[in-house]
């Protein structure tokens, strides 16, 4: 049994949509946060025995914990290969399946915080420009379906996610956005993951 961490309407609720997807047993167990409007209280000091960071997503696998979205990702869709959402090492894609998700972490997330929190003003180092960023997300929606081209993947879990946050703020409003958006929210375990995001 997994146990998600999760807080309504936040990062966490894309695991539910990935766990929906893998169609795997899970409970959900809620933990407060700060949001970024003010609203909201901290989770408790008990709570950073699962990350010590204090935010959610997270999952409890028997004893293992793991945390950041594009790692849970990475973990839930390597080791539950019944519904394959992630290519495994030696398959079609694996390489640009675990470049997008360590893209998001390490590109993504620092950039649009920067953006956020005016720190992007000089050249920002480490992760680059908030527009090349997305220009790169950008570019295989324009042509493909999905990240990976045809297939679903938990990619499309983690950039559907973003993008429908971003779109029109940090993101440009763009066609094929919107047509990726519709594509992936009008799947059936989308919906199931709404109706338990709540808990
Ligand atoms: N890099 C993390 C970010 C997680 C994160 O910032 N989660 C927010 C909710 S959307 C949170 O828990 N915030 C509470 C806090 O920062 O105290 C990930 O991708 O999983």
């Amino acid at each position: 049994m997994i146990t998600l961490y999760h807080a309504p309407r936040s990062r966490s609720s894309r695991i539910i949509w990935l766990l929906e997807e893998l169609g795997v047993d899970y409970k959900i167990e809620l933990v407060d946060i700060l949001r970024g409007d003010g609203t909201g209280k901290p989770a408790p000091d008990s709570y950073k025995a699962i990350n010590p960071l204090k935010k959610v997503p997270a999952i409890k696998v028997y004893n293992e914990i793991v945390t950041e979205s594009a790692a849970i990702c990475l973990y839930l869709t390597d080791s539950h290969q019944k519904v394959p959402l992630g290519p495994l090492p030696g398959h079609n894609n694996r390489a640009e399946y675990v470049r997008w998700l360590f893209f998001y972490a390490a590109a993504v997330e620092p950039a649009a915080t920067a953006r956020f929190q005016g720190w992007d003003k000089d050249k920002p180092t480490g992760f680059g420009a908030l527009e090349d960023i997305e220009g790169a997300i950008s570019e295989p929606l324009e042509k493909t379906p999905y990240m990976l081209g045809d297939e679903f993947s938990a990619a499309d879990i983690l950039y559907g996610s973003t993008i429908a946050f971003f779109k029109g703020s940090l993101f440009p409003q763009r066609k094929h956005y919107d047509d990726y958006l519709a594509r992936v929210t009008a799947r059936p375990a989308y919906a199931r993951s709404q109706a338990r995001d709540n808990g």
